[in-house]
């Protein structure tokens, strides 16, 4: 019945034409294979294996099938079994001579669970270590039709995507919150294969040409003695490199600006940083840079935020993603690009579009959305698919193609080459994360973990003992056609080109175009790394090269460091702001973001239940804080259930705070106790907890409120209660209703000083 040799060879049968024996083609005899003498010219499927090219039993000793899908493969069966399917009696005790005598070398049970178990760790990547991923789906808008051919961009045309975000230098075990650039790389399943956007969260890159990137990554790793710091670009190494390297310089701004500590992966946006060429039907080609922008706002955390943050929880961004995905609040990023005409130079406004550390401002050339990525499912094993996908910007489709961006030239090579160690050889394409949704019949054969049972005996081409297959296709049976680009007649050298110099302008149009208080920021963020350094060489340098950036820049940094800020060596340009650059003056919707609610039993229970219900009818995600777990008015009618105690909540994780009670605990209570323990203090009339909550988040700008009941809390804080952002008032609903308009802002940036 479900015989799948028999299958394949009545499709077979269906397809072939009179005269081709198709009666010759029957399950468990072997097939007419008369060679021909010139190579077969119509395109088929495979021809079935012969009798004696059978695949192995096709079940399992536990009696799942063996072919087929992922899910075929992995656990099966109600009893435990070891790898070879035989089921066993013990797993927790070695095979003993006596109770207490020795373990026997006989023991193949332990000797198998242990010997696995020692090799469950592969190599870490050597960059973009720690990350996070989610299934979802993307679904193209048609309106890139003009641009590109590219199937899955076509109206209403959904593809199953996954995405993994990252950090860069961190290993796979650092903190989520580190100042880094992010990794935003999309596996797209199309029906023409897959296709690969290895994006980061900012649109440049600290080097140009490919050549480099051992030393970047080299200067930005702990230091090669002592294996510190983790995760931090705040050292001497990296400066070093930066200072005496100010190509690097523009992307090093950008992640001193707020862009380096995001939110959330949620509020991040994503580029492709090289220019792409895009081809249409016709063969007309258009240059083009890839944008994501995200549904929910370009938002970043403060920088006390974050350390604080890399502290009590490590996974804040892993977490983030995971819980918006299952609370069914799905991240959507749409996807845009900035298109350029072909031209010879490959310049547009006087931007080389083959420099990978430039952007073209988005006033001259709009970001024109082309489709919408929603992540909708949280990967099943974190192993199985987040840490063995393999992305390569090599993965194109046809319409998408490559320019001679000398970054991009490296990567091609760079990625594939990296996956043979990471994932043990040649064949990770065969990973169920890795395995195209379209038909694969590659001719690739054997190498370390193959795992599919290949038939046919010609592996090869030109051949006829396969009849011919596979076939090739050309454009029109949709096959990958390079696009015949020029390349230029030259010498070779090992040189850039005088459009690559500029290293000065772009960084300044960021710091043109950002407002006080992201300046204020950034000021903030150069004056603390280059504080980490040792050697006071590299803090000027980097001054001298900030002085090209822009003088107050540099004399607020200088300043912070203790050193004398350096003039700049030329007239700086004046130019016009990018408003797209900054992340602050737009108002995003609120949906999915959280507001922390602070109560405990004296409170009253009615207004918590109240302003948790409105919470949650807005979309957003309540969390209710006390000094103990456990419920609030535990024994009454409706107790409240408490999601964060004082000892396990901190302000980091909510967007928005309200404070419902004065809560002031008697002396004797847990909670004094708890207090004093952490605090060594229970003279205060209010839980010093609870005032830590509203101090932290009222100095991180976020909006924090309270029923009048809690004013006593806003004052032994010392937080004014006419302040910007902060909402006093009777009616739960109004305040809520007053802190929700504000989180639209993302924070309350007027509280912060600013004279940037
Ligand atoms: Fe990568 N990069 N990269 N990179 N990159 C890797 O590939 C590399 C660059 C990016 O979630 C590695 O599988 C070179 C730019 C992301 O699995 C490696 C150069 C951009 C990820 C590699 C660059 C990226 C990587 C390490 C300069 C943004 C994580 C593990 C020529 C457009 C993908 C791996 C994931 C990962 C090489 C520069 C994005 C070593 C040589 C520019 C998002 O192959």
């Amino acid at each position: 019945e479900n015989n799948p040799l028999k299958a394949a060879a009545d499709k077979l049968a269906e397809t072939v034409k009179d005269g081709d024996e198709p009666e010759a083609v029957v399950p468990g005899k072997p097939a007419s294979r008369t060679p021909s003498l010139e190579e077969p010219t119509e395109p088929h499927e495979p021809l079935p294996p012969k009798s004696d090219q059978e695949k192995p039993a096709p079940h399992t000793a536990t009696g799942r099938p063996t072919g087929g899908s992922s899910e075929e493969f992995s656990q099966g069966g109600a009893y435990l079994t070891n790898a070879q399917g035989i089921r066993l009696p013990d797993s927790d005790h070695s095979l003993k001579a006596g109770p207490r005598g020795p373990v026997l070398m006989q023991d193949h049970h332990l000797r198998e669970k242990i010997m696995h178990f020692d090799h469950e760790r592969i190599p870490e990547r050597v960059v973009h270590a720690r990350g996070a991923a989610a299934h979802g789906v993307f679904r193209g808008y048609g309106t890139a039709a003009s641009v590109t051919k590219a199937a899955f961009l076509g109206k209403d045309v959904e593809t199953p995507v996954f995405t993994r975000f990252s950090t860069v230098v961190g290993s796979r075990g650092s903190m989520d919150t580190a100042r880094d650039t992010r990794g935003f790389a999309t596996k797209f399943y199309t029906s023409e294969g897959v296709y690969d956007l290895v994006a980061n969260n900012i649109p440049v890159f600290f080097i140009q040409d490919a050549i480099k990137f051992p030393d970047v990554v080299h200067a930005a790793k702990p230091h090669p003695d002592r294996e510190i710091p983790q995760a931090q670009s705040a050292h001497d190494t990296f400066w070093d490199f930066v200072s005496t390297h100010t190509e690097a310089f523009h992307h090093t701004i950008w992640f001193m600006a707020d862009r380096g500590i995001p939110r959330s992966f949620r509020t991040m946006e994503g580029f492709g940083v090289h220019t792409w060429r895009l081809v249409n039907e016709q063969g007309e080609t258009t240059l083009a840079k890839f944008h994501w922008k995200p549904k929910a706002g370009v938002h970043s955390q403060v920088w006390e935020e974050a350390q604080i943050t890399g502290g009590v929880d490590p996974d804040f961004h892993r977490r983030d993603l995971a819980d918006a995905i299952e609370a069914g609040a799905h991240p959507q990023w749409e996807l845009g690009i900035q298109t350029f005409p072909d031209t010879p130079e490959q310049t547009f406004e006087g931007i080389d579009l083959l420099d990978p550390t430039k952007i073209v401002p988005e006033e001259l050339a709009p970001v024109q959305p082309i489709g919408l990525l929603t992540l909708d499912a949280n990967p099943s094993n974190y192993f199985a698919e987040t840490e063995q996908v393999a992305f390569h910007p090599g993965h194109l489709v046809p319409g998408i193609d490559v320019t001679d961006d000398p970054l991009l030239a490296g990567r091609l090579f760079s990625y594939l080459d990296t996956q043979i160690t990471r994932l043990g050889g040649p064949n990770f394409a065969q990973l169920p994360i890795n395995r195209p949704h379209a038909p694969v019949n590659d001719m690739l054969r054997d190498g370390m973990h193959q795992t599919a049972v290949h038939n046919g005996v010609a592996p090869y081409k030109p051949n006829s003992l396969d009849g011919g297959c596979p076939f090739f296709a050309g454009s029109d049976e949709g096959g990958y056609v390079e696009v015949p680009a020029s390349v230029a007649a030259s010498k070779k050298v090992r040189q850039s080109p005088e459009s690559f110099a500029d290293h000065f302008t772009q960084p300044r149009l960021l710091w043109l175009s950002l407002s006080a208080v992201e300046r204020e920021h950034m000021i903030s963020a150069f004056t603390f790394e280059l504080g980490k350094c040792y050697e006071n060489a590299i803090k000027e340098r980097t001054l001298r090269a900030l002085a090209e950036v822009d003088p107050h820049l540099c004399e607020q940094v200088a300043e912070g460091l203790g050193l004398p800020a350096p003039a700049a060596t030329r007239e700086l340009p004046s130019l016009r702001p990018s408003p797209a650059l900054s992340q602050v003056g737009d108002k995003w919707p609120t949906a999915g973001r959280m507001i922390g609610i602070v109560a405990d039993d004296n409170a009253d229970l009615s207004a918590v239940r109240a302003l948790r219900d409105q919470v949650f009818d807005g979309d957003m995600v309540p969390l209710v804080f006390a000094p103990a777990g456990g419920e609030l008015g535990a024994g009454g009618d409706d107790p409240v259930t408490v999601q964060r105690t004082f000892a396990t909540g901190r302000s980091i994780e909510v967007d928005a705070l309200i404070l419902v009670g004065n809560i002031a605990q008697g002396k004797d209570s847990f909670a004094a106790r708890d207090a004093k323990a952490w605090s060594g203090t229970v003279e205060e009339a209010v839980d010093p907890r609870a005032l830590q909550l509203l101090t932290e988040a009222y100095r991180h700008a976020k909006a924090v409120g309270g029923l009048t009941a809690a004013r006593p809390v806003f004052e032994t804080a010392g937080v004014p209660t006419d302040a910007p952002g902060v909402v006093i008032g009777d009616d739960g609903a109004a305040v809520l209703r007053e802190i929700v308009d504000l989180l639209g802002y993302h924070r309350v940036w007027e509280r912060f000083p600013a004279d940037a």
